[in-house]
């Protein structure tokens, strides 16, 4: 008996001790942190699973995994992850979504308690809330803006001595919380966000002018400054007033009163909606030192969103350029930059990896390899929907107290980002907000590879890679742009390029990729827009020159080059079916093993994206005609062959209506469909395909003003009404 008793005690204290030794948690928003962190008892929050993985890690030689389940995990305040979650002797320690589901991370806050307010708004209380961007339903919403989405009005001058801008009088009034309101100019290749002070109107011949003054920070910047530089008729919109509020999709935040309103979009059902605000600066923060730096995370399959950063609205916003913002400028050109946040900062970090993540409604950079990284990989990751840059690697200056145009060149080594990969992700839509932002940018990497990415919609430059406009030798050489598929970018401001590039970096490839749809957008400033962009300082040197090989270009403006030091420019392939083009075009864009991302994403959009195509007909107009071809499409009267045939040509909806012997009919087709490929699939679609249309056409009649024979006419669209406009 007592000896059965020593062995119960035994055992308690063997599984007591196992639990420190654990090599698996599981965690669950609908666990608790009171759980020992297993399968059936998962704990509650990321932050109790790191406690327990940094007990288990003194304890344990192997890696360590943390499964997320699905569902989303609210956090308050950063998640940071130091030396102590390094495992031992290189073994990773993994944070993972369990098998296939989804475990988000979200900064957002959700708003509810809407109530109806008036003119299709509504409103909701947010006591003490901050934000910039909104989401509804998973979607960013619009932050209130006149003029209206896609549309800008122009300035017509600086007035350089009054340190005021001059606009038309009809484009500003006295909204109310008029220091709220926040001017977005577009200047060359980077925005800047002026909050407004004042204006007076001055009459002219032409009409009135109105001279806006700025409040006083943002004005102190931006008049001293030379770059990017001040120009008549240069771009812009208001944004943040109650006023603006005239188009569904727009959401308003009255600080001072603490209410949000917003007007939803006909598919927005205010009683069942997710409107979430972003609360949380930077959701996961990895930090170690140059002395002791944190080694061998993973993170996978997670969903990282919701981050914020209210900086523009409390200070102005002026981006010098690659978002990096103006902290100091003087009057004989210099500037010192600082650097935006990011939802997930990696610093002082080696052997990190990020991959099959999704970053996406962030408020400003996605992902930040700030420095001191090495062999750190952002890989197979999907980033959209990002307010400011989408993957940013490297320091752009020493620090904010330093002249931005200094080569950043650091005696310490191990401050500088090395031997990074970026491959294999999809980034697009990102720069939302602030418009001068990139897709992938870098400042003075060393060894940094941006492969096989695809780089998408975009306002400003697809990838960037340097700082300093220098020919002076700094941090940066060996860097690698390869293979990368990169469309529509530098679509809205100038000076820039599917890949642009700076400064001195020798044994810098630029090889293999595969760059296209780039169009210079009405609103671009003078400047050119490129293919490829060598600018200021772009070289290698004799030993090590910077080369540029076999990349396919296919837009008006292959290259912009400014080049005053080495450059070896070795068959630059662009649009002329040469086979090596088609080779180049086949290889760039996401490898195999990641494929999967760009049908996943890429082809649910395609079928969102669709078309109706309106057509007309007569029966003859006889009682038994017209009985007949209502029975032959209802749902038992119409022949499986109809229903296959349209179902393999590519229709996704077929609509009939019906008053007296006319017909109206609405077929919905994906919007590249090709109608001629439709119209073949359906008749090749069965051998009884010829005898249904023969016996619906004895029912039907050419209608009036039909071509001989016709019977489905085409209708032309002659109004058309969305979200408030007729376009
Ligand atoms: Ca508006």
């Amino acid at each position: 008996m007592r000896n059965y008793k020593f062995l119960l005690l035994l055992v308690w204290s063997l599984s007591n001790f196992r639990a420190y030794g654990q090599t698996e948690f599981y965690v669950s928003p609908f666990g608790a942190d009171s759980n020992p962190g297993t399968l059936e008892a998962p704990f509650k929050t990321i932050q109790k699973a790191q406690g327990a993985v940094r007990q288990s890690i003194k304890r344990t030689r192997g890696d360590i995994t943390v499964y997320l389940r699905g569902g989303t995990y609210r956090i308050d305040e950063t998640i940071k992850f130091d030396y102590r979650d390094t495992g031992k002797k290189n073994h990773n320690t993994i944070y993972r979504a369990y098998k296939d589901e989804k475990p988000i991370i979200s900064g957002g806050v959700q708003i509810t308690g809407w109530v109806p307010h008036k003119d299709g708004i509504w409103k909701a209380s947010v006591r003490g809330l901050n934000f910039r961007q909104l989401y509804v339903n998973g979607h960013r919403a619009i932050r209130s803006r006149q003029p209206n989405s896609d549309n800008f009005f122009r300035l017509k001058a600086w007035d350089m001595p009054g340190k005021r801008i001059v606009i038309g009088s009809g484009q500003i009034s006295g909204w109310n919380n008029f220091e709220q309101v926040e001017m977005v100019v577009q200047l060359s290749w980077a925005e800047s966000i002026l909050r407004l002070k004042s204006f007076k109107l001055h009459g002219t011949a032409a009409g009135h002018d109105a001279y806006v003054t700025i409040q006083d920070e943002e004005r102190d910047l931006i008049f001293p400054r030379g770059h990017p530089g001040k120009y008549n008729n240069q771009v812009f919109h208001f944004e943040n007033a109650y006023e603006f509020l005239d188009q569904p999709g727009e959401w308003y935040l009255d600080l001072s009163a603490n209410m949000l309103y917003f007007m939803p979009r006909p598919d927005e059902d205010m009683s069942y909606i997710d409107v979430e605000a972003p609360g949380v600066e930077t959701l996961l923060e990895i930090k170690g030192t140059l002395d002791e730096p944190v080694r061998n995370l993973v993170f996978r399959g997670i969903s990282f969103e919701h981050s914020t950063w209210t900086y523009p609205g409390e200070h102005g916003y002026l981006n010098m350029q690659s978002g990096q913002y103006d902290v100091k400028t003087e009057s004989n050109g210099n500037q010192y930059v600082e650097r935006p946040p990011a939802g997930v900062t990696i610093t002082a970090a080696q052997n990190i990896l990020f991959e099959r993540n999704t970053f996406q409604h962030m408020g400003s950079t996605a992902v930040d390899l700030f420095y001191g990284t090495k062999n750190c990989r952002i890989t197979g990751n999907i980033i959209t929907d990002i307010s400011g840059n989408g993957i940013a690697v490297g320091k752009f200056t020493k620090d904010k107290y330093t002249e931005a145009g200094i080569p950043y060149n650091p005696e310490d080594k191990r401050e500088i980002c090395t031997n990074d990969v970026v491959s294999n992700n999809i980034v697009y839509r990102t720069g939302r907000d602030y418009f001068g932002t990139h897709g992938i940018v870098a400042g003075y990497p060393a060894g940094l590879t941006i492969e096989h990415n695809i780089v998408r919609d975009i306002p400003y430059s697809g990838i960037s890679v340097g700082y300093g406009w220098t020919l002076k030798p700094n941090a940066m050489h060996d860097n690698m742009i390869a293979y990368n598929d990169i469309s529509n970018v530098i679509n809205l401001l100038a000076d820039g390029a599917g890949i642009y590039m700076l400064s001195m970096q020798p044994g810098t490839k630029i090889v293999g990729n595969h760059i296209y749809n780039i169009t210079k957008s009405k609103w671009a400033g003078t400047s050119p827009v490129a293919g490829i962009y060598l600018d200021q300082g772009t070289s290698g040197t004799k030993e090590e020159p910077f080369i540029l090989k076999e990349n396919f270009i296919e837009s008006g403006n292959r290259h912009n080059f400014h080049i005053v030091g080495e450059v070896v420019v070795d068959n630059d392939y662009f649009y002329n079916g040469q086979e090596k083009s088609k080779a180049v075009k086949d290889m760039a864009g996401l490898e195999p093993g990641y494929k999967d991302l760009e049908s996943e994403i890429f082809n649910a959009e395609k079928v969102m994206t669709t078309k109706d195509l309106v057509f007309m007909a007569d029966l003859k107009n006889e009682k038994e005609a017209i009985e007949k071809y209502t029975y032959y499409h209802s749902a038992e009267g119409v022949w499986p062959e109809a229903v296959h045939a349209a179902k393999v040509s590519g229709i996704e909806k077929i609509k009939i209506y019906r008053f007296g012997n006319h017909l109206v009919m609405i077929i919905t087709v994906p919007a590249d469909a090709d109608m001629d490929e439709i119209n073949r699939k359906y008749a090749e679609s069965s051998n009884r395909i010829g005898e249904w249309g023969e016996l619906m056409s004895a029912l039907q009649q050419s209608p009036d003003g039909a071509e001989d024979g016709e019977i489905w006419v085409p209708m032309e669209l002659i109004h058309d009404f969305e979200n408030g406009v007729v376009k």
